[in-house]
Formats: C-alpha cells, structure tokens, sequence
C-alpha cells in the first residue's frame, strides 16, 4: 500500500474541507477520484501549537485522509518532542476522551480530524521548549497503513490553524489542556 506524508504541503487539500464538527465524517477529497490506485492513508495539515503557560504539554494536529475502501485504524502517535503523546479525541458531549489501544477509526473513503474542538495529540513530558518557528517529527502507526511520518511546523499560542488544516469544531482559539 503506497503511503504518504504531506505534513506542510496539505494546502493542496484544502478543497475537501467545509463541514465542521464533526471529528470523524465520511467525505471524497477530490483527489480520491483522480487516483487510479487502491488508494491509500495520507496525513496533510499537520500542525503542533506551542505549549499555553503555565501548562507544559503541547498539542499536535492533523488531518488522516483515507482513499482505500477499507477501514484504518490510527492506533499511535509519538513524537520526537517529548516522552509520550496521547490521541485525545472530542465526544459527542463536547468534551475529550482518550482513546483507546484500539485506536480511532479512520473510515474507509473518509477523514480523522485532528483540530481544536475536533482532537489533538497531547504531546507531554517535553524534551526542550516547542516554540514557534520550530518543527516537530510525529510518527503515525496505521493499524494497515503502517507507519506515517509527518513534520509539523510549531505556532504560536495565538496563531491560526496554517492552511491546509482541518476546520475548528469551535470558534475557540484557547483550549485548557490541564483538564486532562
Ligand atoms: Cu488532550
């Protein structure tokens, strides 16, 4: 199965996105019809934003496009930039919920949505200051994609999402990562 990580350039994608809220949807990135292959698991948009004082854990986000025909599964992420990283993930309530060892499922011919409001990976224990202007390596383990090695730049606490990011399920910019 042919994989790809298009960490920075995911502006390209940018045209399948629109529908907020909802953290996993079933949708046809365009490009998904051009491809004559069997499809496959790409990771676009993905972003870490700088950790919010005095908190010390900084969120990773990205968007998991699936062309295949069958479910995947995003079963871990880790990361270069600290000690663990833990998929959270928002529930119907509106809150976050870790997931599970069996992952979250990224449907066939559909989207995971890393974005605020819609999930994040919590990214803990840093190694050193994430600062803007930096990148963060992130390694993706695929339950039949495999591995997905992304780059994702650093913004800074205030900064918008950079384009080719998925959509915000809130207009919130702020999010109180001590609560989990
Ligand atoms: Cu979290």
């Amino acid at each position: 199965m042919k994989i790809s990580a298009l960490a920075v350039a995911g502006a390209v994608l940018v045209a399948g996105l629109g529908v907020a809220g909802f953290a996993v949807g079933q949708t046809s990135p365009s490009r998904a019809d051009t491809s004559s292959g069997p499809g496959q698991v790409s990771v676009v948009g993905a972003y870490v934003r700088a950790p919010v004082p005095p908190t010390k854990l900084a969120a990773g986000y990205f968007t998991v496009y699936n062309t295949t025909s069958a479910p995947d599964r995003l079963v871990s992420v880790q990361t270069g930039a600290g000690a663990s990283a833990v998929l959270h993930v928002g529930t119907v309530g509106g809150g976050m919920a870790p997931v599970g060892a069996n992952g979250v499922v990224v449907p066939a011919h559909g989207r995971l949505v890393l974005s605020t409001g819609n999930g994040h990976v919590m990214i803990g224990q840093l190694f050193g200051p994430v600062k803007a202007g930096q990148t963060v390596d992130m390694t993706l383990q695929f339950e039949k994609a495999g591995t997905v090695n992304v780059v994702a730049p650093v913004i800074a606490v205030g900064a918008p999402a950079p384009a080719g990011a998925g959509p915000s399920a809130s207009s919130s910019m702020s999010m109180n990562m001590g609560d989990h």
